[in-house]
């Protein structure tokens, strides 16, 4: 086979095989005081195509979870989700006060403002391909500061 050829075929392979293009911005985590167990991550997440976001680990916490706020009754509430639809080209964001965001469970260690703090996405793309991302989130109060 020719190297021509074998580029080319190559080439399709990988193209074939392109995993979800996935970019965060301004990834953030609540700072917390000591003893408590629970705190807020948000971030705005882009994927450049059709995917989901399954999943989310970080070293400091337990268990961490997506949540969804829906208005029950007049009484806002949250939900955790399996997994959050990421349109493709479209942000996604997590926010204090919008419609999702990112919650930390039994914390191992207090976070303290301006602590970096690694997260690990896992998403998942159209066709059930998983990969994962690592991002490390700023902690302060706010996302402007
Ligand atoms: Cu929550």
């Amino acid at each position: 086979m020719s190297r021509l050829i074998q580029t080319s075929m190559l080439f399709t392979l990988l193209t074939l095989s392109a995993y979800a293009e996935v970019t965060v911005q301004n990834p953030w985590i609540r700072p917390s005081v000591p003893q408590q167990k629970v705190t807020g991550a948000f971030m705005s997440i882009t994927s450049t195509t059709d995917a989901r976001l399954v999943g989310i680990t970080s070293p400091v916490a337990e268990r961490v979870e997506i949540h969804e706020m829906t208005m029950e009754n007049d009484v806002m509430k949250m939900r955790a989700l399996s997994s959050l639809p990421l349109v493709a080209g479209k942000a996604v964001k997590l926010a204090p006060g919008g419609s999702y965001h990112i919650m930390l469970f039994d914390l191992h260690q207090q976070i303290k403002a301006g602590d970096t703090i690694p997260l690990t996405l896992t998403i998942e793309d159209d066709q059930k391909r998983q990969s994962s991302i690592k991002v490390k989130a700023n902690a302060k109060r706010s996302a402007a500061q």
